[in-house]
Protein backbone atom coordinates (compact mmCIF):
# COMPACT_ATOMS: atom_id res chain seq x y z
CA UNK A 1 0.00 0.00 0.00
CA UNK A 2 1.21 3.56 -0.94
CA UNK A 3 2.71 5.44 2.21
CA UNK A 4 2.42 9.17 2.84
CA UNK A 5 6.52 10.85 2.89
CA UNK A 6 7.41 13.62 4.84
CA UNK A 7 7.70 17.21 2.49
CA UNK A 8 10.47 18.73 2.86
CA UNK A 9 10.38 22.49 4.10
CA UNK A 10 12.42 25.20 2.50
CA UNK A 11 15.29 26.25 3.68
CA UNK A 12 17.01 22.78 2.81
CA UNK A 13 20.22 21.89 1.31
CA UNK A 14 18.16 19.07 -0.59
CA UNK A 15 15.77 21.47 -2.40
CA UNK A 16 18.73 23.69 -4.12
CA UNK A 17 20.56 20.47 -5.45
CA UNK A 18 20.46 19.59 -9.47
CA UNK A 19 18.26 15.90 -9.14
CA UNK A 20 20.46 12.83 -11.00
CA UNK A 21 18.69 11.67 -14.28
CA UNK A 22 16.76 8.26 -14.24
CA UNK A 23 18.80 5.27 -15.86
CA UNK A 24 16.62 2.13 -14.98
CA UNK A 25 12.87 2.09 -13.86
CA UNK A 26 13.10 -0.28 -10.92
CA UNK A 27 10.10 -1.14 -8.90
CA UNK A 28 11.62 0.94 -6.06
CA UNK A 29 10.81 4.14 -8.05
CA UNK A 30 7.34 3.43 -9.08
CA UNK A 31 7.09 2.34 -5.50
CA UNK A 32 8.59 6.05 -5.01
CA UNK A 33 5.77 7.48 -7.08
CA UNK A 34 2.45 5.93 -5.96
CA UNK A 35 4.04 7.08 -2.66
CA UNK A 36 4.49 10.69 -4.29
CA UNK A 37 0.64 10.42 -5.44
CA UNK A 38 -0.62 9.44 -2.54
CA UNK A 39 1.36 12.46 -0.63
CA UNK A 40 0.19 14.73 -3.03
CA UNK A 41 -3.20 13.90 -3.34
CA UNK A 42 -3.42 14.16 1.16
CA UNK A 43 -1.45 17.47 1.24
CA UNK A 44 -3.22 18.29 -0.77
CA UNK A 45 -1.19 19.66 -3.91
CA UNK A 46 -1.68 19.34 -7.56
CA UNK A 47 2.08 18.54 -7.87
CA UNK A 48 5.32 17.28 -5.87
CA UNK A 49 8.86 16.59 -6.55
CA UNK A 50 10.59 13.73 -5.56
CA UNK A 51 13.59 16.08 -3.79
CA UNK A 52 10.11 17.68 -1.76
CA UNK A 53 10.66 13.91 -0.28
CA UNK A 54 14.50 13.98 0.16
CA UNK A 55 14.84 12.22 -3.35
CA UNK A 56 17.47 13.34 -5.51
CA UNK A 57 16.34 11.42 -8.77
CA UNK A 58 14.13 13.16 -11.52
CA UNK A 59 10.65 12.26 -10.58
CA UNK A 60 7.77 14.66 -10.76
CA UNK A 61 3.60 13.70 -10.60
CA UNK A 62 1.55 15.85 -11.31
CA UNK A 63 -2.87 16.23 -11.24
CA UNK A 64 -4.32 19.20 -12.12
CA UNK A 65 -7.58 17.78 -12.76
CA UNK A 66 -8.75 16.44 -9.23
CA UNK A 67 -10.43 19.35 -7.98
CA UNK A 68 -12.80 19.33 -10.85
CA UNK A 69 -13.72 15.62 -11.08
CA UNK A 70 -11.80 12.39 -12.36
CA UNK A 71 -7.96 12.23 -10.83
CA UNK A 72 -5.82 12.27 -14.07
CA UNK A 73 -2.71 11.62 -12.23
CA UNK A 74 0.63 11.84 -14.43
CA UNK A 75 3.73 10.19 -13.41
CA UNK A 76 7.10 11.66 -15.44
CA UNK A 77 10.52 10.15 -15.11
CA UNK A 78 13.19 12.47 -16.59
CA UNK A 79 10.74 15.22 -17.72
CA UNK A 80 12.05 18.06 -20.32
CA UNK A 81 10.32 20.93 -21.84
CA UNK A 82 11.04 20.73 -25.50
CA UNK A 83 9.01 23.69 -26.73
CA UNK A 84 7.87 27.01 -24.92
CA UNK A 85 5.37 29.57 -26.21
CA UNK A 86 6.64 33.32 -26.35
CA UNK A 87 3.18 34.16 -24.89
CA UNK A 88 2.96 34.13 -21.35
CA UNK A 89 0.94 33.52 -18.20
CA UNK A 90 0.81 34.96 -14.55
CA UNK A 91 -0.53 32.54 -11.66
CA UNK A 92 -0.40 32.97 -8.34
CA UNK A 93 1.79 29.64 -6.74
CA UNK A 94 1.70 27.92 -3.99
CA UNK A 95 4.32 25.23 -3.02
CA UNK A 96 4.21 22.51 -0.49
CA UNK A 97 7.67 23.11 0.76
CA UNK A 98 6.73 26.50 1.38
CA UNK A 99 3.07 26.43 3.22
CA UNK A 100 0.87 29.05 2.92
CA UNK A 101 3.49 31.39 1.10
CA UNK A 102 1.80 32.50 -2.27
CA UNK A 103 3.03 35.20 -4.91
CA UNK A 104 2.24 35.49 -8.98
CA UNK A 105 5.06 33.85 -11.29
CA UNK A 106 5.46 34.39 -14.88
CA UNK A 107 6.07 31.17 -16.93
CA UNK A 108 5.47 30.60 -20.66
CA UNK A 109 2.23 29.70 -21.33
CA UNK A 110 2.33 26.53 -23.63
CA UNK A 111 4.95 23.88 -23.03
CA UNK A 112 5.65 20.58 -25.04
CA UNK A 113 7.28 18.35 -22.43
CA UNK A 114 8.88 14.90 -23.15
CA UNK A 115 9.23 12.29 -20.19
CA UNK A 116 9.08 8.37 -19.95
CA UNK A 117 6.64 6.95 -17.98
CA UNK A 118 5.89 4.50 -15.23
CA UNK A 119 6.12 1.23 -18.25
CA UNK A 120 9.51 3.00 -19.44
CA UNK A 121 7.51 4.36 -23.05
CA UNK A 122 8.20 7.95 -23.86
CA UNK A 123 5.86 10.09 -24.18
CA UNK A 124 4.98 14.18 -25.04
CA UNK A 125 2.35 15.97 -24.74
CA UNK A 126 1.18 19.90 -24.90
CA UNK A 127 0.21 21.10 -21.82
CA UNK A 128 -1.56 24.92 -21.07
CA UNK A 129 -3.06 26.62 -18.57
CA UNK A 130 -2.59 25.42 -14.87
CA UNK A 131 -1.09 22.07 -16.34
CA UNK A 132 1.60 23.93 -18.21
CA UNK A 133 2.59 25.94 -14.79
CA UNK A 134 2.76 23.24 -12.57
CA UNK A 135 5.32 20.81 -15.02
CA UNK A 136 7.18 24.12 -15.08
CA UNK A 137 6.88 24.72 -11.34
CA UNK A 138 7.42 20.67 -10.79
CA UNK A 139 10.63 20.67 -13.61
CA UNK A 140 12.18 23.41 -11.67
CA UNK A 141 12.12 21.75 -8.48
CA UNK A 142 14.56 19.26 -10.17
CA UNK A 143 16.88 22.10 -11.02
CA UNK A 144 16.95 23.27 -7.34
CA UNK A 145 14.83 25.97 -8.46
CA UNK A 146 12.00 27.37 -6.49
CA UNK A 147 8.96 29.81 -7.23
CA UNK A 148 10.54 32.21 -4.44
CA UNK A 149 13.94 32.19 -6.75
CA UNK A 150 12.14 34.52 -9.04
CA UNK A 151 10.44 36.85 -6.89
CA UNK A 152 12.57 40.23 -5.48
CA UNK A 153 15.36 39.02 -3.38
CA UNK A 154 13.91 41.08 -0.25
CA UNK A 155 10.53 39.44 -0.84
CA UNK A 156 12.31 36.02 -0.78
CA UNK A 157 14.67 36.77 2.23
CA UNK A 158 10.83 37.67 4.04
CA UNK A 159 9.57 34.49 2.88
CA UNK A 160 12.43 32.33 4.23
CA UNK A 161 12.92 33.93 7.08
CA UNK A 162 9.06 32.86 7.78
CA UNK A 163 9.69 29.34 6.83
CA UNK A 164 13.02 29.56 8.87
CA UNK A 165 10.21 30.35 12.24
CA UNK A 166 7.85 27.90 11.06
CA UNK A 167 10.62 24.91 11.28
CA UNK A 168 11.80 26.02 14.89
CA UNK A 169 8.17 25.90 16.10
CA UNK A 170 7.76 22.27 14.29
CA UNK A 171 11.01 20.91 16.00
CA UNK A 172 9.81 22.25 19.06
CA UNK A 173 6.74 20.50 18.90
O1 LIG B 1 5.41 21.44 -6.14
C1 LIG B 1 4.64 21.72 -5.22
O2 LIG B 1 5.08 22.18 -4.19
C2 LIG B 1 3.17 21.52 -5.36
C3 LIG B 1 2.44 22.79 -5.71
C4 LIG B 1 2.29 22.87 -7.23
C5 LIG B 1 1.89 24.17 -7.82
C6 LIG B 1 0.87 24.94 -7.31
C7 LIG B 1 0.52 26.14 -7.92
C8 LIG B 1 1.18 26.54 -9.05
C9 LIG B 1 2.19 25.78 -9.54
C10 LIG B 1 2.54 24.59 -8.94
C11 LIG B 1 1.08 22.74 -5.04
O3 LIG B 1 0.31 21.89 -5.28
S1 LIG B 1 0.73 23.96 -3.87
C12 LIG B 1 -0.94 23.62 -3.38
C13 LIG B 1 -1.94 24.04 -4.38
O4 LIG B 1 -1.63 24.83 -5.26
C14 LIG B 1 -3.30 23.49 -4.36
C15 LIG B 1 -3.77 22.79 -3.31
C16 LIG B 1 -5.06 22.28 -3.32
C17 LIG B 1 -5.87 22.50 -4.38
C18 LIG B 1 -5.41 23.23 -5.44
C19 LIG B 1 -4.14 23.73 -5.43
ZN1 LIG C 1 6.85 23.36 -5.20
Amino acid sequence: MAMIRPILIHPDPRLKKVASPVADLSDELRVLAKDMLKTMYDAPGIGLAAPQVGVLERLIVLDCAHKEGEPEPLVMFNPEVIQSSDDENVYEEGCLSIPDQFAEVTRPADVKVGWIDSDGNPQEQDFDGLWATCVQHEIDHLNGKLFIDYLKPLRRQMITRKMQKLKRELARD
